[in-house]
């Protein structure tokens, strides 16, 4: 059979890869062509993405994937971008820009939720209170909401201008998929991060938009995943050196969506898409938009298919790489974070690690910004009457330890709101890779826990493009065929 390539493009919050599948005999191969470092920078005194360099690292990385394609005598037959949620650029669209001859010198800035204002709720909440919207869109109120973040950029650009001209709100993968096509849009799973998206119509909710002030935006149409947006534009297709444009695809462009694109809405799974965020709940056929589970600290998500997605935004990996970077800044050389958190696994089952570490909240707001981590673990162990962890293991043991008792309390909550119950775990991204927050997820919940793939966003952004290709039959075949550079190994039930 002639084997078929399509690109992912994934964008994480601590890197962006561009991975190559290639679609052969019912079986998927992928192969990482290009990584790139990603983080929060400091521009005009504001957090922001570095966002024109992580463009250009994805064409560096689409042009290499072209090149392996074509060499194997195949073409690049399609490309799917997914990212973090929430942030979003301005862009003035409607005369044909296309990258990069109109942008180069005007490429759109892309605010950080993490340098969001943090009394963006209240704010809002003046206008429509947070449950008020938490029945309509199934977002909980989260400072990094796009909501919040337009409502400051509202009143910074004074959106009512004179000449009516309304800027176009962009999500980073529709930025993305914008700058490769043309084409404007907001793909449905990335759009529902915003806390605009109506749960009822799955349209955007204009009533709220309107009572917000955000009617001065111009929201693109809601398109659904599984689509394709457009073809590379010629100077796309030039830069790329492929000989014809590729299509580009609408896939489940929120990397939580593509990462349990295999998950069926069943609820009795808990799911934790591990990242820089820990993305932790259960799959379900709809949204649940009542107050017990506003209170109980979830919001909701759009899955691939039609599913939902009910879960909370924790901490994750963040805690562990901003440790790494205060530490590195300490030695004035770069620690290893992935070195030191397997020698900590080592360290398990010792005497030496017999006493359980301090646990602390990880859904805490004062973990939310660039800052020194340790301190401030530290700090809220001692507000709980706990001893401060001491050395640096220490540290790794009590961040995976509190991310862990985060999870097993999320099993509980999950239950008491779906009525199922839950008789497995499954840790996907990143953080699946970490052999201590396996083991100890599965100490801390008593159940069993399957981990990875690692790459599971890029996994899933592929399986979208194949199925609505026509090439894969389902999701999960591709999920339950696809190889990544990640050997899935099984936790035992270990008591606590
Ligand atoms: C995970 C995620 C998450 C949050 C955050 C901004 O990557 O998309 O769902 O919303 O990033």
């Amino acid at each position: 059979a002639v084997p078929r390539f399509h690109a992912a493009v994934d964008l994480g919050a601590s890197s962006g890869r561009v991975m190559l599948g290639r679609w052969a005999d019912g079986r998927l191969s992928l192969i990482e062509v290009h990584r790139f470092p990603n983080g929060p920078i400091t521009q005009d005194g504001r957090l922001r993405w570095d966002a024109e360099r992580l463009f250009e690292e994805t064409l560096v990385g689409l042009a290499e994937a072209v090149r392996i394609a074509e060499a194997a005598g195949g073409v690049l037959d399609g490309i799917g971008i997914d990212s973090w949620g929430v942030d979003i650029a301005l862009v003035g669209v409607g005369t044909g820009t296309a990258f990069p001859s109109g942008l180069a010198s005007r490429f759109p800035t892309v605010p950080h939720h993490r340098g969001a204002d943090a009394d963006g709720p209240a704010r809002a909440a003046v206008l429509v209170d947070a449950a008020t919207a938490y029945a309509v869109t199934g977002v909980l109120e989260q400072t990094i909401n796009t909501s919040y973040q337009l409502r400051s950029r509202a009143e910074e650009l004074d959106v009512r201008r004179a000449d009516g001209g309304r800027p176009t709100v962009l999500l980073v993968p529709d930025l993305w998929v914008w700058l490769l096509t043309g084409v404007v849009g907001a793909e449905r799973t990335i759009a529902s991060t915003t806390q605009l998206l109506d749960q009822g119509t799955g349209d955007w909710a204009a009533e709220l938009i309107r009572r917000w002030g955000l009617d001065g935006f111009d929201f693109p149409p809601v398109v659904a995943p599984g689509t394709v947006a457009g073809p590379t534009t010629p100077e796309v297709t030039a830069r790329l050196g492929s000989s014809v444009p590729i299509p580009v695809h609408r896939v489940a462009e929120h990397d939580t969506a593509s990462a349990l694109a295999f998950a069926r809405p069943h609820g009795a799974e808990l799911l934790v898409s591990s990242g820089s965020w820990s993305l932790v709940g259960v799959c379900l056929p709809a949204a649940v938009l009542t107050e017990h589970a506003r209170a109980a600290g979830f919001t909701n998500e759009a899955g691939v298919a039609g599913s939902s997605l009910l879960l909370r935004n924790l901490a994750g990996m963040w805690l562990l790489t901003e440790c790494a970077r205060a530490w590195s800044a300490e030695d004035g050389s770069a620690v290893d974070l992935v070195d030191l958190v397997a020698a900590v696994s080592e360290m398990e089952g010792d005497a030496a690690t017999d006493v359980t570490p301090a646990v602390f909240d990880v859904a805490d707001p004062r973990l939310l910004v660039p800052g020194d981590m340790p301190e401030r673990i530290a700090t809220l162990c001692r507000e709980t009457g706990q001893r401060p962890p001491g050395g640096r293991s220490d540290v790794v043991r009590t961040v995976v330890e509190s991310l862990a008792v985060a999870y097993a309390e999320t099993v509980r909550a999950c239950e008491a709101i779906t009525g199922v119950t839950i008789r497995s775990v499954r840790i996907v991204g990143g953080g699946s890779r970490n052999r201590l927050l396996c083991a100890r997820t599965a100490a801390r919940t008593g159940l069993p826990v399957t981990a990875g793939p690692a790459e599971a966003s890029a996994l899933g952004n592929l399986a979208v493009q194949l199925v609505a290709a026509g090439h894969a039959p389902s999701l999960d075949t591709v999920y339950r065929h696809g190889q990544d550079d990640h050997d899935d190994h099984d936790h035992e039930r270990t008591p606590t």
